[in-house]
């Protein structure tokens, strides 16, 4: 294992914050002992849990009126796993990648799975890209991709999924996550049914190209590029083709993109219904696809998602086994201490909502006492779980607190003397 933040900086830091930390510790498990809950399995239950990291995420990220790149940014994807190998020294949360093609293209994908385990790492979901058109390709994608009304521009975005495919297996990926652009701004501009016709035959051709053990996540997002219509807008159009497709394909769900207010988790629970929920991006909005980081705006949202994934889990759900990552564009802070900051954010809204008492949630709801209920959930919610978190970072030799660790240890000026700024790197939104 190649070590990107020094070890002994990091056993000091814990170290000088072991007695507050222990004081704290104790008082949470005095406190979950008196809800009947055991503080060591929740800790058990906090080591076990990882979310993926995109490799885009790393690199400054944008919008479409501008860039501004930071120090030392990651020049390539060797660059960026490094940088995903602190994240997960620091937080230990955070075991798998999720590659973006054709922007992490190697001529050795096998090398670079082994690159990526000497920083812990494997590799989650590759995606695909059919949004921009890429250097020396025959068709453009300006008037779409997998739905294109040109057979040939159809056939060029497959094949690039097919090659995404082959590149998963290398990897040992074991799923293939397509977010197509494809849509209109214009009515009248296109069919729709033809569209969504075209896009299902395509897709069809990409599923047969599927290994056994590969799953096909679909992301669905309301809107942009396309501002009149999106092919695969929104949940209904995605657990259509899903069905169409597949046992294989799946719903993938993005938190950002849907319209302001819409109730996420009960498509979440939608999705679990039907056993077609296949993982998520996790980011948080204001507005709309703001890419914001996790649980900056609304955690209590993201508490409701993982309620009903945990309660998913507690009753046994049929086909439930979810990938879980981020999907944020980080364009005022250092990305990694971003990335730190939410995969924290995420597993704490995961170890909340497996602390609500579900005999006591189900007899409030059989019951009908609305508040009962409502208060079952937020005395989960409003737990400070931040000393068991921390807790099952340092048991995995992870830091105390990721950020103070990551700013002590200067990473980032220390990347910044061998990376030399790159104008108009990839911003990566998807
Ligand atoms: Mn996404």
């Amino acid at each position: 294992m190649t070590a990107l933040i020094s070890e002994d900086l990091i056993g000091s830091l814990n170290a000088k914050a072991r007695t507050a930390h222990e004081d704290d510790f104790a008082s949470l498990d005095r406190q979950l002992s008196r809800r009947g809950i055991d503080i060591e399995a929740m800790v058990e239950r906090a080591m076990g849990w990882s979310v993926a990291v995109p490799t885009w995420g790393v690199g400054t990220g944008g919008t479409r009126f501008a860039r501004f790149p930071g120090p030392g940014e990651p020049r390539n994807i060797h660059d960026k796993l490094a940088d995903c190998g602190v994240i997960q020294a620091l937080t230990r949360g955070t075991r798998t990648v999720s590659p973006h093609i054709p922007w992490d293209k190697v001529s050795d994908y096998k090398a670079l799975r082994q690159e990526a385990a000497q920083y812990g790492l494997g590799f989650d979901a590759v995606n695909s890209n059919t949004f921009q058109d890429q250097d020396g390709q025959a068709r453009s994608y300006r008037y779409g991709s997998l739905a294109h009304a040109d057979a040939a521009t159809r056939a060029q975005a497959v094949a690039h999924n097919v090659e995404c495919i082959e590149i998963a297996k290398a990897l040992g990926s074991t799923a293939l996550t397509v977010w197509i652009g494809d849509g209109t701004n214009f009515a009248g501009q296109q069919n729709l049914t033809r569209m969504f016709e075209n896009y299902i035959a395509a897709m069809e051709t990409i599923y047969a190209a599927l290994p056994s053990g590969m799953e096909m996540f679909l992301e669905h997002k309301m809107y942009e590029p396309a501002f009149y219509s999106t092919v695969i807008a929104d949940w209904g159009s995605s657990l259509i083709a899903a069905q169409t497709l597949g046992p294989k394909a799946k719903c993938l769900v993005d938190l950002g993109h849907h319209a302001p207010n819409v109730n996420i988790e009960q498509i979440v629970a939608r999705l679990i219904h039907v056993g077609k929920l296949a993982g998520f991006h996790f980011n948080d909005s204001k507005y709309g696809d703001d890419d914001l980081d996790s649980a900056s705006v609304d955690p209590f949202r993201l508490f409701l998602v993982f309620n009903e994934l945990v309660d998913a889990e507690a009753r046994g759900a049929k086909g439930f086994n979810p990938s879980y990552m981020i999907d944020q564009s980080h364009n005022v802070t250092d990305p990694i201490e971003s990335l730190m900051g939410s995969a924290v954010e995420i597993a704490r809204a995961y170890i909340q909502a497996s602390l609500v008492d579900r005999k006591a949630l189900a007899e409030a709801q059989a019951a009908n006492d609305a508040l009962g209920a409502h208060r079952t959930l937020k005395a989960a919610y409003l737990t400070d779980v931040s000393p068991l978190l921390a807790e099952a970072r340092m048991r995995q030799g992870g830091a105390h607190d990721p950020i103070a660790a990551y700013r002590a240890d200067g990473y980032r000026a220390r990347v910044a003397q061998e990376r030399p700024e790159v104008k108009g790197a990839s911003s990566g939104i998807v």
